[in-house]
């Protein structure tokens, strides 16, 4: 079943503002499939919560994303192609970050699909951990590409809010 941190964080609101950091570039995807991908993601998780999403074209935002390589300052470097995609803090912190030496596209199964990263680490901006449920978007295997919330995915941003 899905799981929360520790303490159960979570946001205190429901209107929550995003912006896209610009920092490392990443070749395999433009910055308009990354904001579109982004966009999607937060829809599905806004369709079974009470949360709604704002993207605002400026920083603080309360989810802060973007692509970082290697030792990027926050104790967690990314670790070059493949192994750590992407890494995301809990509530009420909203750092999402992407390994921007993976090979990141949105369309194409065979790459890393940023779409489906995407879903998964909103789940930990908004608290859940992982869960052990096969097919859960929070389960911690990446298997090419989920871009749907599962019912233990619904249950488990329910249970929290
Ligand atoms: N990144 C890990 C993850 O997001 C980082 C991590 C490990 C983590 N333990 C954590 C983050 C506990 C928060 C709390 O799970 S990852 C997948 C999946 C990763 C993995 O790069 O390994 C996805 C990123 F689920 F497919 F394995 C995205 Cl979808
Ligand atoms: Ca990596
Ligand atoms: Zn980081
Ligand atoms: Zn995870």
């Amino acid at each position: 079943n899905y799981s929360f941190f520790p303490g159960s964080p979570r946001w205190r609101k429901w209107a929550l503002t995003y912006a896209l950091l610009s920092g490392a570039t990443v070749s395999t995807i433009s910055g308009n499939a990354v904001r579109q991908a982004m966009q999607n993601a937060l829809q599905k998780w806004a369709q079974v919560s009470n949360f709604t999403f704002t993207e605002i074209g400026r920083t603080p935002a309360d989810i802060v994303y973007g692509f970082h390589r290697g030792n990027h300052g926050d104790g967690y470097p990314f670790d070059g192609p493949g192994r750590v995609l992407a890494h995301a803090f809990s509530p009420q912190d909203g750092r999402l970050h992407y390994d921007a030496d993976e090979q990141w596209n949105s369309n194409d199964g065979s790459n890393v699909d940023f779409e489906t990263v995407t879903l998964h680490e909103l789940g930990h901006i908004f608290g859940l951990g992982h869960s052990n449920v096969t097919g859960a978007v929070m389960f911690p295997t990446y298997a090419g590409l989920r871009r749907f919330l599962s019912q233990d995915d619904i249950d488990g941003i329910r249970a929290l809010y």
